[in-house]
C-alpha cells in the first residue's frame, strides 16, 4: 500500500447520535455537532477519490477501558435508560457539578451523576449516544489495526469526536477519547513510544489528562488561548506534564485572528519536538474549526493551508492515523479535512 491511496475508515452508525440540543447562550439551538458534518466530509473523501472506504471492525470495550474507567463506561451505556425512568420529559444534560470545596462523590440520582461525569453542558445525550460513541471509537481502532498492519497513513472519519473527553468525563461533544483510545492500542501493540498532535482549534484536554503523567505517549496541542475559548480550564502554556510525564505534554496557544502563517509556527515547533521523541506511530488528531469561516472558533486558516499542513505532517514519516475530531457549520468542512489528506498524499 502506498501513500497515494489513502483509506478511510466511517460508520454510518454515526447517525444514532442525533440530539436535538445544544445549550449556548441560554437557550437549546440546534447542535454544532451535526451528523452532516462527516457526510459533507465523506462526499468530499468520494469526490476526489481519495481512496477506499471501510467501515469499521467491532473491538469490543477492552480497548476502550484501557483509557476510559469501567464505571464511566457503565454510566454512558445505561445514562439515556436511567434519565428516561426518572421521568424526564428532554434530552439528559448535567446541571450540577461538584464546586470547590464540595464533595467529589458519586451520587446515585441520574442528575448526580451526569455532572459527576461530564465537565460541560452543551453535550445532551439520547437514546444513540452510547451506540454511536461505540462506532466512534470501533472507526478509529479499525485505521489503528490497519497503520499497525502496513498502511502509512489512514483517516478515521470518527463522529462523535472524542479529544474533550476524559478518562471519566464527557463534554465538549465527546464520549469516547478515540486518538486516545488509538494511541494506547499502538501502545499494546508493543510500539514502545506514540505521539498525538491535536491540531484542532480546541485544546484537547482529555488527550492532555489521560496521558499527563506518562512518557510514553507524548501529547502535543495547537488551540485557541483557554482564557478565551473552550475548555477554558485546561491548555495553558504552562502544562507540561508531571512525574515520569514532565516534559512530555507541549500546548501550543494562539489569540484570535491567528492565520496559517502563525500558526504553522507552532505546527513546526510541534514536529520538531515529534521528530526528536521518535514515535513508533503518529496520531492526529484533526479539527478543522481552525478554519476562518468556522462559526465557533477564531482562527483564520484558509482552505488551501490544510494541503501544506498535511504535507508537513507527511514530511515527519511517521505511520499515522488521522481521528476526525471539530470543524463546524459550512461546506468547506468537507474540502478542508480532504485537504489534509490530499497534502499528505503529495497529490495537490
Ligand atoms: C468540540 B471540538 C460556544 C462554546 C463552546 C463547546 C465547543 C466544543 C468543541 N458557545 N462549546 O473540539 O471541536
Ligand atoms: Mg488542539
Ligand atoms: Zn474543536
Amino acid at each position: 500500500p502506498g501513500i497515494r491511496d489513502m483509506k478511510t475508515v466511517f460508520s454510518p452508525l454515526h447517525h444514532l447520535r442525533s440530539v436535538k440540543t445544544e445549550l449556548d447562550g441560554g437557550i437549546l439551538i440546534e447542535p454544532h455537532e451535526k451528523p452532516s458534518r462527516v457526510e459533507t466530509i465523506l462526499a468530499r473523501v468520494k469526490s476526489q477519490t481519495l481512496g477506499e472506504v471501510l467501515e469499521p471492525e467491532e473491538f469490543g470495550l477492552g480497548p476502550v477501558k484501557r483509557v476510559h474507567k469501567p464505571d464511566y463506561v457503565e454510566f454512558l451505556e445505561h445514562c439515556w435508560a436511567d434519565w428516561v425512568a426518572a421521568g424526564k420529559p428532554g434530552e439528559a444534560i448535567p446541571a450540577v457539578w461538584c464546586g470547590r470545596g464540595m464533595r467529589a462523590r458519586m451520587p446515585k440520582d441520574i442528575d448526580g451523576r451526569l455532572g459527576y461525569y461530564s465537565f460541560a453542558a452543551e453535550t445532551s445525550i439520547s437514546d444513540g449516544t452510547w451506540e454511536a460513541a461505540c462506532a466512534s471509537a470501533n472507526v478509529a481502532l479499525t485505521a489503528q489495526k490497519l497503520v499497525a498492519n502496513g498502511e502509512r497513513a489512514v483517516f478515521a472519519l470518527c463522529r462523535p469526536p472524542g479529544h474533550h473527553a476524559h478518562a471519566d468525563l464527557f463534554g465538549g461533544y465527546c464520549f469516547f477519547n478515540n486518538a486516545a483510545i488509538t494511541a494506547q492500542a499502538f501502545r499494546d501493540q508493543g510500539y514502545q513510544r506514540v505521539a498525538i498532535l491535536d491540531l484542532d482549534f480546541h485544546h484537547g484536554n482529555g488527550t492532555q489528562a489521560i496521558f499527563y503523567d506518562r512518557s510514553d505517549v507524548l501529547t502535543i496541542s495547537l488551540h485557541g488561548d483557554p482564557d478565551l475559548a473552550f475548555p477554558h480550564f485546561l491548555g495553558f502554556e504552562d502544562e507540561t506534564g508531571e512525574g515520569e510525564g514532565e516534559g512530555y505534554n507541549l500546548n501550543i496557544v494562539y489569540p484570535p485572528g491567528t492565520p496559517y502563517g502563525v500558526w504553522s509556527q507552532g505546527l513546526e515547533t510541534a514536529c520538531e519536538r515529534i521528530a526528536a521523541f521518535q514515535p513508533g506511530a503518529l496520531v492526529i488528531a484533526l479539527g478543522v474549526d481552525t478554519f476562518e469561516d468556522d462559526p465557533i472558533s477564531f482562527f483564520k486558516l484558509k482552505s488551501a493551508d490544510y494541503l501544506s499542513l498535511g504535507k508537513r505532517i507527511e514530511q515527519l514519516g511517521f505511520p499515522t492515523v488521522f481521528t476526525m475530531e471539530g470543524g463546524y457549520g459550512v461546506d468547506a468542512i468537507g474540502v478542508n479535512a480532504v485537504n489534509v489528506m490530499q497534502g499528505f498524499e503529495g497529490k495537490k
